[in-house]
């Protein structure tokens, strides 16, 4: 049964010494900082179909559209600044230190912005572009594109090959070395273990599955959202409102 709070009676978070927590943020963390979410009123799916942007099939297809979406998107998120949710969880690692693990499916960057010096970025990173064919290194990348950018190192070797951005599409896999660290942080804190899932509709896996490994493990869970999620009924505890808000009175430093 999952425990509803208002954000007016909530009382902090009390932490132990043993106590390690788990913080999986979503678009709503950023939504306070003008960053648009994916589902819902406003939403980015609502006005740019999912497949055909933010699959390798739509990149496959259209390559320019895809840049076009992304472009459009480094642009709104490079302008915008972090806010108090982004903030306080910077704050919690400071004080936590390695009992405190950020996991986000967040691609804009304010975690960093904010000061957080380890987030897992798990669905990759906007201001990232990598080859779509050969191996070479990510790289840090803030240009927009009118056209599909060439590799030059595929070119070097006189191939032909479009860059893409540095983001975990539908139907790809995420890096697994970030699926085996959760699950180390997991495994390792046990009954020890708070999982704060913030900002997050609860619609996308692995993510969304995040709740109940860590419950198996024997955690407390919390969900802070301004709606309920797809998968509220698996927190032990809900509080509706917005992340800016609530996080900072959760961790104590509002
Ligand atoms: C506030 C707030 C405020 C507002 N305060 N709250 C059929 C076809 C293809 C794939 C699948 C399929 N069925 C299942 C799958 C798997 C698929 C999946 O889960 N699909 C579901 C939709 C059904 N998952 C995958 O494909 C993943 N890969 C995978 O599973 O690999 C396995 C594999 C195995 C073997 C071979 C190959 C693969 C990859 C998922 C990648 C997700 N990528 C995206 C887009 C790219 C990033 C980008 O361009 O930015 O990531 S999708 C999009 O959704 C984005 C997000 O990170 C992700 C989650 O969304 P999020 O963050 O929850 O945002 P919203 O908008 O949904 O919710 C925001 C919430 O905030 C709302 O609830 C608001 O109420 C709230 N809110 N303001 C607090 N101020």
């Amino acid at each position: 049964m999952t425990e509803r709070h208002h954000l007016e009676d909530l009382l902090p978070l009390r932490f132990g010494l043993t106590t390690q927590v788990l913080v999986l943020t979503g678009a709503g963390v950023s939504a306070e900082s003008g960053v648009p979410t994916f589902r819902g009123a406003g939403g980015l799916w609502r006005t740019h179909p999912v497949e055909k942007v933010a699959s390798p099939e739509g990149f496959e297809d259209d390559p320019a559209l895809v840049w076009e979406f992304y472009s459009e998107r480094r642009k709104g998120a490079g302008s915008v600044s972090p806010n108090p949710g982004h903030t306080a969880l910077a704050a919690l690692e400071k004080t936590l230190g390695a009992r405190f693990l950020l996991v986000t499916q967040n691609v804009d960057d304010l975690h960093h912005k904010a000061g957080s010096e380890h987030p897992l970025e798990i669905h990759g990173n906007l201001f990232v572009t990598r080859c779509s064919v050969c191996t070479r290194r990510p790289f840090r990348d803030d240009r927009a594109y009118a056209a599909p950018p060439l590799c030059d190192a595929c070119a070097a070797q006189g191939k032909r090959s479009y860059l893409r951005p540095h983001i975990v599409w539908f139907g790809e896999r995420l890096e697994p070395t970030h699926l085996q660290r959760i699950d180390a942080f997991i495994r390792g804190a046990g009954r020890d273990l708070v999982f704060i899932a913030a900002g997050t509709s609860g619609a996308v896996y692995p993510a969304s599955g995040l709740v109940e490994v860590a419950k198996r493990a024997g955690a407390t869970t919390w969900l802070v959202n301004a709606e309920p999620a797809d998968n509220t009924a698996s927190f032990d505890h809900f509080v509706k409102g917005k992340s800016g808000e609530v996080l900072p009175r959760l961790f104590g430093f509002a």
